[in-house]
């Protein structure tokens, strides 16, 4: 898929009806391409030779299939290296509906593009030094941004933020090792260009900068990807009811019979600017049906995985039922990061009254929506209490990979340290500093393999 000698083609917005649709075409052939099919006469015979055509100018005109016509188009024309991919890149923009959109990427693919790869496009914007990894792996969380703060975070990566620090440390460790591997050629001379201890400290100074932004994950992955939040309790407890208050909507069915929801239910909702990912679950209880076993098996697994948990209990409930629902949250729940919800106080049973109350739990009825508001208070406090350290470091890491490979460059670090108590000769030291180097330049792509690059562009969408 490195191939940059062939020409792409793919729809870059969305399936679907809509106002306009632009198809977007890129590498060496594009404006050979778009010169057969483009007319600006709807008999197909007003040609343009766009070989000729100034970049960043917008030419109205027909697409054409051999004689026929297939739809009145704007074409941009963005001349190499000003352009996404720092080819030569062209985009039309369609009539907006999704047959007219597949017939004239038909036409272009008939007159010689390949159809682009998920994230394709971006993946040639970095191969021809446009962009660094990180920036693309910015340009696709910037797509999928949800809330303000995952927009700001993205664009932030996206202007450089990340990639800034990670070069600049990366300079320093290559003039270190550089001085480093002098020395080892000088090994007989017996000469010193390093002094030990600077270098100690340098490594230890960087260590402790590279652990606090790796901290700052936490907030990150909570801005980029949500909090997951599940709703738990026994058959009948109200979580369907609670997942569709939550989300302002009947998603869920709700209904007297205990073992209504089966599987597991899946909705996003933003309270206070974040983003929780509410799972609505199958009531847990001992059962001999098979699909509701099933369905249980599933909600445990989504409690483990869990952020953070909501565990219902009926009010309505008689005492001893109660009782047992606060052992089971007691026994099984509570160490989880966790709210206890004590659900219908409209129509709680007088043995509500009088049963003692674990600390820290919240009283709710779907009628009502003071305690609903409670409750959202509480799952908001729940995040920020998460989120409070993590504010102060410089750079904030949203993305699994770079928290990794941060990781291991610290780990490659503490290794050069050891070696340095331990007096160990030059060679250890250079090759720990190498796999330092070699870790953190996977981050902005300075270092790459085909495995990294496949992973990162796999997770675009087609036609970026
Ligand atoms: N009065 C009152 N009834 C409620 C309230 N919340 C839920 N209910 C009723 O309780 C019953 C069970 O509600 P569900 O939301 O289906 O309960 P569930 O926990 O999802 O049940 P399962 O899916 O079977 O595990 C329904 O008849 C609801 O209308 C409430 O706050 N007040
Ligand atoms: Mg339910």
């Amino acid at each position: 898929m490195n191939n940059l000698n062939d020409t792409i083609a793919a729809i870059s917005t969305p399936l679907g009806e809509g106002g306009i649709s632009v198809i977007r075409i890129s590498g060496k052939d594009s404006f050979n391409i778009i010169g057969r099919i483009f007319s600006k006469s709807n008999d197909g015979t007003h040609k343009t030779d766009f070989g000729e055509v100034r970049s960043h100018t917008i030419h109205f005109g027909y697409c054409m299939d051999g004689g026929g016509l297939v739809d009145e188009v704007l074409v941009s024309v963005f001349r190499n290296p000003n352009s996404y991919t720092g080819e030569d890149v062209i985009e039309i923009s369609s009539h907006g509906g999704a047959l007219v959109t597949r017939k004239v990427l038909e036409v272009i693919l008939k007159n010689g593009a390949r159809h682009a790869e998920p994230g394709e496009f971006t993946k040639r914007a970095f191969l021809n030094g446009r962009i660094d990894l990180s920036k693309a792996e910015a340009v696709a969380d910037l797509i999928k941004a949800r809330t303000d703060e995952a927009h700001r975070s993205s664009l932030q990566q996206l202007e450089g933020s990340l990639s800034r620090y990670v070069n600049q440390v990366r300079k320093e460790l290559i003039e270190i090792t550089a001085l480093v591997e002098l020395e080892l050629d000088f090994a007989e001379e017996d000469v010193e260009f390093t002094k030990k201890d600077e270098l100690k400290r340098k490594c230890m100074d960087t260590i402790k900068d590279l652990e606090e932004i790796t901290a700052s994950y936490v907030s990150g992955k909570v801005i980029r990807d949500g909090v997951n939040v599940v709703i738990a309790g026994k058959p009948n407890s109200g979580k369907s009811s609670l997942f569709n208050a939550l989300l302002k909507s009947d998603r869920a069915i709700v209904s007297d019979i205990s073992g209504t929801t089966r599987d597991f239910l899946e909705e996003n909702i933003i309270i206070e600017g974040i983003l929780f990912n509410l799972t609505d679950t199958a009531g847990l209880r001992m059962t001999e049906d098979i699909i509701e076993t099933e369905g249980i098996r599933r909600a445990n697994e989504k409690i483990s995985g869990a952020d953070l948990v909501l565990y219902l209990i009926d009010s309505s409930d008689l005492k001893d039922e109660m009782a047992a629902g606060i052992a089971y949250y007691e026994k099984n729940i509570k160490g989880k990061n966790s709210i206890l919800v004590f659900t219908k106080s409209d129509i709680a049973s007088p043995d509500f009254e009088k049963t003692e109350l674990p600390q820290c739990n919240i009283v709710i009825n779907t009628r009502d929506d003071r305690g609903l508001t409670h409750l959202k208070k509480e799952m908001v406090k729940r995040v920020q209490e998460k989120l409070s350290d993590a504010g102060s470091s410089r750079v904030l890491l949203t993305n699994h990979r770079h928290k990794l490979c941060f990781e291991q460059t610290a780990e490659s670090l503490r290794n050069v340290v050891a070696s340095i108590d331990g007096d160990m000769s030059g060679e250890y030291v250079s090759v720990d500093l190498r796999s330092a180097l070699n870790r953190l330049g996977e981050i902005t792509g300075a270092v790459t393999n085909e495995e990294i690059l496949n992973y990162i562009f796999s997770k675009f969408c087609i036609g970026k």
